[in-house]
């Protein structure tokens, strides 16, 4: 059925301008009063991209005057180059892009801007030198986050006269959210002769890889190694973490080993409130309804704002209890 109404819509649009003439290539024919979003996912690597993929579809819908063409890249940066030529060729009205790395952007961004389609930036940001290749960015002040996590970290062992011996654990290497939550804790342990960093692992943002990773260094140690902080760089590097170390007889929380994550996804708040993670630092997925705003400016024939950032916060045992638990929707 699809493809039958694809091929009618071609060979309409190839003989005439039809209702979908100016967007010949759309699967299916789209009602030319909806605005055509080409949206270029990461994937489905960790809770915070799913609960990011929910609110991205939530409001992206016919109801509210969108058609949503809807890409996962599977973690994989060619795949996103794959779709945004796609995305160029069905002539969308807006690319939104959520780009795995920082690196590698330049050329498909100046296509997507020679055929005048504009490219939002959602979550992670690119590194191009020609700052008109995108309209907008709505995301997080990664840095920021991992200097709220230092200053917990400085602040729960300012007694400490022995090393504080840290784990450090990142996401996927190149990506904006790595680049700035290992920025902030380089600067911290540069900053503190007392600090020890044991070990640096990459957990790509998942817990199947820290768990392996996490796994095959503690089973390295010669016995039970002294460990105060282990800095995960998402919820699922922390769950992947905290399984592992409690499988070999590590106690996790402020007794034990300190487990910081970012994020702060449901299953992250609730290891929170147990108390076997000690830290948990906000970094909010809902980020469709921004992105929209940032959409409708631009229909209204306004140039946004550049960069936009959501407010977070951090959350601890002190602060957490079962009803906001409750009211967290993802
Ligand atoms: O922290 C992690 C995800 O870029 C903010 O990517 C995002 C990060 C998030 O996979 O869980």
């Amino acid at each position: 059925m699809r493809r039958r109404s694809l091929t009618v819509l071609m060979a309409l649009s190839l003989l005439f301008v039809s209702a979908c003439g100016d967007k010949p290539d759309l699967e299916g024919p789209v009602d030319e009063d909806l605005t055509v979003i080409g949206m270029c996912q990461v994937g489905a690597e960790s809770d915070w991209r799913v609960a990011n993929s929910e609110s991205m579809k939530a409001i992206f819908t016919e109801e509210n005057g969108y058609h949503l063409l809807f890409d996962d890249a599977r973690q994989k940066q060619e795949n996103q180059i794959t779709a945004i030529r796609k995305f160029i060729q069905q002539q969308v009205d807006y690319i939104v892009l959520m780009p795995i790395s920082e690196a590698g952007w330049d050329s498909v961004l100046q296509e997507a801007k020679e055929a005048g389609i504009p490219v939002i930036l959602v979550d992670r940001r690119v590194d191009v030198e020609d700052q008109s290749l995108y309209a907008a960015h709505v995301g997080s002040d990664f840095l920021r986050e991992g200097q709220r996590a230092a200053t917990w970290i400085e602040q729960a062992f300012q007694e400490a006269e022995k090393p504080v011996r840290i784990i450090h654990i990142q996401g996927t290497l190149g990506s904006t959210a790595q680049l700035g939550r290992t920025a902030a804790l380089e600067e911290a342990l540069a900053a503190h002769e007392n600090w020890e960093l044991l070990v640096r692992l990459d957990g790509d943002f998942t817990q199947a890889k820290t768990y392996e990773v996490m796994t095959q260094y503690l089973s390295s140690l010669p016995g039970r190694g002294e460990i105060d902080v282990v800095y995960c760089e998402n919820d699922n590097i922390a769950f992947g973490a905290l399984q592992a170390l409690e499988e070999q007889g590590y106690t996790c929380g402020r007794q034990g080993v300190n487990i910081i994550t970012f994020d702060a996804t449901r299953g992250a708040l609730t290891e929170c409130l147990n108390g076997r993670i000690s830290l948990a630092v906000e970094c909010n997925p809902l980020l469709g309804p921004l992105v929209e705003e940032v959409i409708q400016t631009m229909e209204a024939g306004r140039t946004p704002e550049k960069h936009h950032y959501v407010e977070e916060q951090i959350f601890t045992t002190e602060n957490l209890s079962a009803a906001l638990l409750e009211r967290r929707n993802y």
